[in-house]
């Protein structure tokens, strides 16, 4: 059911939700009207009919809003479970918390416009800001009249004689949907180890993605952190030097590289505006998408000298994505260049870090294949009197107690105890809900052996039920790939609807060819060799397998598009 459309323009603003922003860096120009006046807007909102039912507002969710809703005008409801936009940034408010993506590829690259009036602070922004920009492009776009918030989807369920997805959310109200599209995040589903003894504790235990929302002072406290990946190296480091004690529960060290935090370069984002269409295009054609230009040239092909260089000058420049690829084009994939490459970085890390003990401890003993991370003044944390190394692979958590932590050879007294302990990445958060497609194949069910979906998008069984960054999606710095899988989305339900068609679904021999030819490049990785969430070994009873599509955006982009142009093939339109 669609209501009638008053394609007239206004811009009123908003305002029903709760504004997470904050940090004051939001424009404060008029907002840019879309298609529906107010007043459809506010109407769509009472309708629990709709054509395109999002879950989800962070990056991916809100972008899907935009587009459905004004670019396709079709009737939209969205869904979400928090108090506001933002997603990953409205949750994962944890001291330190930041993007360790340079922000010039960390934004929306589907609009000029917003582009070049969105004034980044640094290279490497923190939460408030990106929440702030977040709820800049809601108001923008005049998204929130479309959003429920508060609001949870537990249910969805595909009816047969309707063609249509029926969802029921926690706060028993129930909707229908010709199309569901789900940006339920990537990493967003919180990994709460159960430690014995929990409860037990008498001080406050946190979780970094789910930090609470008023201010938490930990200025003169014993804390305890656990887990060293990209939310523990941050939260330390901010930490460090306000804690009275600092212990760090270290199970698997990581490599880390310089961030090279400061403000942007002003030339470089003039440049970017300048020549915008191929910087997005160079961006959806690289491999990782993280706005830099990879390397063509293999480590071990240059001579020690030049690779020593080629190294230095990617410390330098800092990043760990940009060190990883951009220093030369295997790392990731031959042993013998990831080994130049560790080489170099354990040097740095023994230049940097102090005590012996302590270096030993901190320094991997694997390939470097984890998610690259970088910070600033991470190996330095260490350097402090206030800051003590726990390795818990040699020592493991026993349990919580009253007072702390036990491992099996001390007890550590603390006041606070931070949870960086990370993500059931990638499929986690779709299994949450309870969903069901054809012949009530529920994804559970489907997904038990191995979480996999077509192109990272969509499932067989699971008709008009759309996945951002879904199992077998790209590998990838996100927020221009969920707009490119955005605008796909919306191409395929534009052949849908200009066909009077009702439904398109992949078909499983798709899906069958899709995963192997995922799983043919994966393997060739050396992010298979090692435990990470990237391949689902950080959770306990996860299936340990692949996750993703790397063979790169470009390659990706390619061969999606070609599908696109030539009708879908593989594809299932009824
Ligand atoms: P990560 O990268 O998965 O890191 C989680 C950390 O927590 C990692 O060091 C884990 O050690 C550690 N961990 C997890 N469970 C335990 C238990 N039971 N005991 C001790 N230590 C544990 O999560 P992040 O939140 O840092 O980052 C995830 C992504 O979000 C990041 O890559 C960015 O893309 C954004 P392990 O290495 O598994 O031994």
């Amino acid at each position: 059911m669609s209501p009638n459309r008053a394609v007239s323009r206004v811009g009123t603003p908003h305002d029903d939700a709760e504004q997470q922003d904050g940090s004051g860096l939001g424009l404060s120009g008029p907002l840019i009207p879309n298609v529906f006046d107010e007043r459809t807007v506010r109407a769509m909102a009472e309708l629990a009919d709709v054509d395109v039912a999002i879950i989800g507002t962070g990056f991916g969710g809100l972008y899907a809003l935009h587009k459905m809703r004004d670019e396709l005008g079709l009737t939209v409801q969205s869904f979400e479970e928090a108090g506001g936009v933002g997603g990953t940034w409205f949750w994962n408010t944890y001291p330190g918390a930041r993007s360790d993506t340079e922000v010039n590829a960390y934004c929306y690259l589907s609009d000029k416009n917003l582009f070049e009036e969105w004034k980044w602070s640094e290279r490497y922004p923190k939460q408030k800001e990106i929440l702030s920009y977040l709820n800049h492009c809601t108001d923008r776009w005049n998204l929130r009249p479309n959003i429920k918030f508060n609001t949870r989807v537990v249910k969805t369920t595909f009816n047969e004689s309707t063609s249509r997805w029926e969802l029921e959310t926690d706060t028993g109200e129930k909707f229908t949907a010709q199309f569901l599209i789900e940006g339920v995040g990537l990493l967003s589903s919180t990994n709460y180890p159960d430690f014995p003894g929990q409860s037990s504790f008498r001080g406050q235990i946190y979780h970094t993605a789910r930090w609470p929302k008023e201010e938490v002072d930990l200025r003169g406290k014993r804390i305890g952190v656990i887990g060293t990946g990209s939310s523990g190296t941050q939260v330390i480091t901010e930490l460090a030097p306000q804690a009275e004690h600092l212990y760090v529960f270290q199970r698997t060290p990581q490599f880390c590289v310089p961030a090279n935090h400061g403000p942007l370069d002003p030339e470089k984002m003039k440049g970017i505006i300048e020549d915008f269409d191929s910087y997005r295009h160079s961006v959806l054609s690289s491999i990782t998408s993280f706005g830099f230009d990879e390397s063509p040239v293999p480590a071990m092909s240059v001579s020690p000298e030049e690779r020593e260089a080629v190294f230095e000058e990617a410390w330098r420049q800092g990043n760990g994505f940009r060190f990883m690829f951009a220093a030369f084009s295997d790392i990731g994939v031959d042993p013998e260049a990831n080994k130049a490459a560790t080489d170099f970085l354990k040097k740095k890390m023994a230049q940097t870090i102090k005590d012996p003990v302590t270096l030993e401890k901190l320094t991997p003993k694997d390939y470097w294949a984890k998610r690259p991370l970088c910070n600033d003044g991470y190996f330095e944390s260490f350097n402090r009197d206030n800051v003590s190394l726990v390795d818990v692979k040699e020592h493991p958590i026993v349990e919580f107690t009253e007072k702390g932590i036990r491992t099996d050879n001390a007890e550590y007294e603390l006041d606070v105890i931070v949870l960086a302990t990370g993500f059931d990445a990638v499929s986690g958060m779709y299994l949450k809900i309870d969903q069901s497609g054809l012949g009530g194949t529920t994804l559970q069910k489907k997904w038990e052996d191995r979480p996999h979906a077509t192109y990272g998008m969509m499932a067989a069984d699971f008709p008009n039920m759309f996945m951002i960054y879904g199992p077998m999606g790209p590998f990838t710095n996100q927020p221009p790939v969920h707009e490119w899988q955005v605008d796909w989305m919306a191409d395929v339900i534009q052949h849908v609807r200009a066909n009077n068609l009702a439904t398109v679904e992949p078909s499983r021999e798709l899906e069958e060819n899709w995963m192997v030819s995922c799983d043919d490049i994966a393997y060739q990785t050396l992010f298979m060799k090692v435990d990470s969430w990237i391949n689902g070994s950080n959770v306990v009873g996860k299936p340990v397998t692949n996750y993703f599509y790397m063979g790169g955006m470009g390659a990706y982009n390619e061969l999606v598009t070609t599908s696109q142009k030539a009708g879908y093939p593989g594809f299932n339109f009824k």
